[in-house]
């Protein structure tokens, strides 16, 4: 049975191609720099957005049609929709998903049948996985939906929340294991504070890093290898996300010795949202070699919130492939579309002009930044724009040789700096504009 009958596979044609339900640009068998397209990119369906979004928003309920969903929160209908998104996968042409465990998996009336619930979910994963060679990319525990959570999971004043939260994720890891993901995502959900008049910042810290020591431990114990990713978001759902954007988690990761189990998975609407373009956030985190993976969406600047768009703008996708191709790829993490369709692009195949276009964005991003790097117009620029440490004083300043006094020696001989020169950034954004 078939629940996508209009759609046979996705498959590559070629810029040329006018078939909607055909990639233009990625050729997943096609070299670019170094490595096939597929994996370079690798990636991954979210499974929240797509096979849970309801399209529901504060001013209406959801208006998405599902027709093989009956709603409910049963067993049934979730196993139902595990078969739906192979489909999906498969015809797509993706090697990756991601899930949270509430996503895939219904909630019982107590942990006990939870966890049995997801156990028979897990099975038809597996199953699923096993027939088509789809992988799990990440996996994660939904800490945020749940009204239990209403204060945090790891960070909530209430003990029983944390331990609930511990013994959710410690399952989550296991199914994870048990799937092979490749990595195991933290996003904070609702670990932040709305107000300091009731909340104990330090300890809430405290918390989330024992949390986080906790969760790396029983992961080694049981042996997952898959890398931990942190995911920062700031401002939503609480004021003061405590993961507000890279800078602020690598200094939570480094003050609590967590930085050698943990790098960083990065969405760009979460880095617009922190003021940050993702390019930066990116470039900032491969700098520490803490560039883990990525949640590739985008935000709308006009509106302002968490609006988990598909990414389409070839800059974006371009600029996100440079900072990729520096890092000589993304292994073992990857491209999530943490992204959802509008509300009012309900009809099923509408998730397929949604991933067709992201997956295409980023592949004509990859061969544009690929030719940027090859023609080395970017590095042969910043290179130069940095020579005068290349000899003399720059060289003297950056082995530590050089201090106050001798500087004040030499720049007093000197009399004035050396002139500078321009940046260049218009004519360097014109250079960019002739690969676009
Ligand atoms: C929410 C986050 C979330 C994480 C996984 O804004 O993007 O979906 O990626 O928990
Ligand atoms: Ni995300
Ligand atoms: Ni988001």
């Amino acid at each position: 049975m078939s629940f996508f009958p209009d759609v046979l596979e996705v498959k590559y044609e070629g810029p040329e191609s006018r078939n909607p339900l055909a990639f233009k640009h990625y050729n997943p068998e096609e070299v670019v720099a170094g490595k096939k397209l597929k994996d370079l990119l690798r990636f991954s369906v979210c499974y929240w957005h797509t096979f849970r979004g309801t399209g529901g928003d504060p001013f209406g309920p959801g208006t998405m049609v599902r027709p093989w969903d009956d709603g409910s929160e049963s067993v049934d209908n979730a196993l139902k929709r595990v078969d739906v998104a192979f489909e999906f996968f498969q015809k797509l042409g993706v090697d990756y998903y991601c899930f949270h465990d509430r996503d895939v998996s219904p909630e019982g009336s107590s942990l006990r049948e939870t966890n049995h619930n997801l156990d028979k979910i897990v099975a038809r994963l597996k199953e699923n996985q096993e027939s088509t060679g789809i992988k799990l990319l990440w996996g994660t525990a939904n800490l945020f939906s749940n009204p239990r959570y209403m204060h945090g999971a790891a960070t909530s004043c209430n003990a029983d929340a944390f331990a609930f939260a511990a013994a959710q994720v410690k399952k989550a890891i296991e199914v994870t294991l048990e799937l092979g993901g490749e990595n195991y995502v933290f996003w904070g959900g609702r670990e932040g504070y709305q107000n300091l008049y009731n909340t104990d910042m330090k300890r809430e810290l405290d918390h989330l890093a024992s949390f986080m020591h906790m969760a790396n431990d029983y992961a080694k114990n049981i042996g997952f290898k898959g890398q931990f990713l942190f995911e920062p978001k700031p401002k939503e759902p609480t004021k003061h996300q405590y993961d507000f954007d890279v800078a602020a988690c690598v200094n939570f990761l480094r003050q609590y010795g967590l930085t050698d189990m943990v790098k960083m998975n990065i969405e760009t609407n979460h880095a617009t949202l922190a003021g940050h373009s993702m390019y930066h956030e990116m470039e900032y985190a491969r700098i520490q070699d803490m560039l883990g993976s990525i949640d590739a969406n985008t935000g709308d600047l006009l509106l302002g919130w968490d609006t988990d768009q598909f990414p389409t703008d070839i800059y974006l996708t371009t600029q996100c492939m440079l900072v990729i191709l520096d890092q000589g790829g993304l292994a073992p993490g990857g491209i999530n579309f943490d992204a959802k369709v509008r509300r009012e692009s309900f009809e099923p195949i509408d998730l397929f002009h949604a991933h067709i276009g992201g997956m295409d964005a980023f592949a004509r991003g990859a061969k544009i930044a690929a030719k940027i790097r090859e023609d080395g117009v970017l590095t042969d620029f910043v290179k130069d724009r940095y020579s005068s440490y290349d000899s003399g004083i720059g060289a003297e300043i950056e082995s530590g040789k050089a201090s106050f006094e001798t500087l004040e020696k030499y720049m007093l001989e000197k009399g004035d700096i050396t002139p500078n020169k321009s940046g260049r950034q218009e004519y360097l954004e014109n250079v960019i504009n002739m690969y676009v």
